[in-house]
């Protein structure tokens, strides 16, 4: 299985530390991403390559114009407001309820448009990371493409919260949709199973009015988590894309024997729909010592779960979403991705 990697996630860290004076904990760290690099590495569970570079051709097949855009220039109109020192940039207000839904000219209004939390900062190295992310999805997709049983897309920033218009949830562009579409673009038939913890709200959107791509996404119940607006078992798709889209909420501590009950649902759904190619969003939150999710899959369980999708037998596009316990980042994607390997 080749492993697609590019040292440019590393342009977007957000600063832990000001002054000696540490800050708020920030989760989404390049850390992450060498950590599950080094694991992989250890384990050989493939050859590391670097992605290819796409354009933005296919990222604009999923995302509007204005958010590309946007995404490109926001750090610098930004920095130019308010000031050459600025480090990140976030949202100060938002469009909501009763208020006018346009960006304006402002940067602060357009960066509220167009953001949805306080999570997710636009530094000066974003939009170089998040393309490279999409490269790294889409080098994968054309490995399939090719052939290729398996191909693992080591995304950084992740992508599954990113929406046709809306960032949010450490993501810009959603990697795995554009890898998607990309897929379909080539006459692929596609499914997407989202295995993160939390919702995939950018992958639902993006496809929810299509009939002929399936998304799938099992995580933490939207009554109680992130990103609580939208990820209920109700939400089934619409208009010609109804049926085509499955919720599969979960309650607070879950563990592996509910959690694999709910994998076999989804699944089920996914194998009716006669998928040629699984895109696997793959997020690793729900570890039981993931500082920011309430699910207790342990070490042991990725093993199972990647066994238990790769006996779909399907060629698969695996993304790499969230997961932020640090210390068993590697070892517990390798396990996921070692079982999806087991014949
Ligand atoms: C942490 C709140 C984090 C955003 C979560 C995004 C997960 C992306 N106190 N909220 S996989
Ligand atoms: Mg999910
Ligand atoms: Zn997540």
């Amino acid at each position: 299985m080749q492993i697609i990697y590019s040292p440019a996630h590393r342009r977007h860290a957000v600063a832990t530390e000001f002054d000696g004076v540490k800050l708020i904990p920030a989760y989404e760290v390049p850390e992450r991403a060498e950590a599950v690099l080094q694991a992989l590495s250890d384990r050989r569970l493939g050859a590391i390559r670097s992605p290819e570079p796409f354009g933005l051709g296919p990222v604009a097949r999923v995302h509007d114009q204005a958010l590309i855009r946007f995404l490109e220039t926001a750090f610098a109109k930004f920095v130019k407001k308010h000031g050459a020192d600025v480090r990140e940039a976030y949202p100060s207000s938002w469009p909501a309820r009763r208020l006018r839904q346009v960006p304006g000219e402002d940067i602060d209004g357009v960066m509220g448009y167009f953001c949805f939390d306080t999570a997710t900062p636009l530094l000066d190295g974003t939009w170089t990371a998040a393309r490279e992310a999409v490269d790294c999805a889409l080098t994968a997709a054309q490995l399939v493409d090719q052939g290729a049983a398996h191909a693992f897309a080591l995304c950084r920033p992740p992508g599954h919260h990113a929406a046709s218009d809306l960032y949010g949830g450490y993501c810009f562009f959603n990697n795995a949709a554009i890898a998607a579409q990309w897929l379909r673009d080539r006459g692929r038939r596609v499914a997407i199973l989202d295995v993160d913890y939390h919702h995939g709200n950018g992958t639902q959107e993006i496809f929810y009015q299509r009939a002929d791509v399936l998304s799938v996404s099992i995580h933490a119940d939207p009554n109680w988590a992130f990103p609580h607006f939208l990820g209920f078992a109700d939400e089934r798709g619409e208009g010609a894309g109804e049926g085509f889209n499955l919720n599969v909420p979960l309650p607070y501590g879950t563990g592996w024997d509910s959690y694999a009950q709910a994998l076999d649902t989804a699944l089920a759904k996914v194998a009716a729909f006669g998928p040629e190619v699984l895109v696997l969003a793959l997020g690793l939150d729900t570890f039981g010592h993931d500082p920011i999710s309430k699910f207790r899959l342990q070490t042991e369980d990725y093993l199972r779960m990647g066994e238990t999708i790769g006996k779909l037998g399907l060629p698969m596009v695996v993304t790499m979403e969230g997961g932020y316990a640090l210390g068993q980042l590697g070892e517990i994607t390798a396990n996921a991705l070692e079982g999806l390997l087991t014949p």
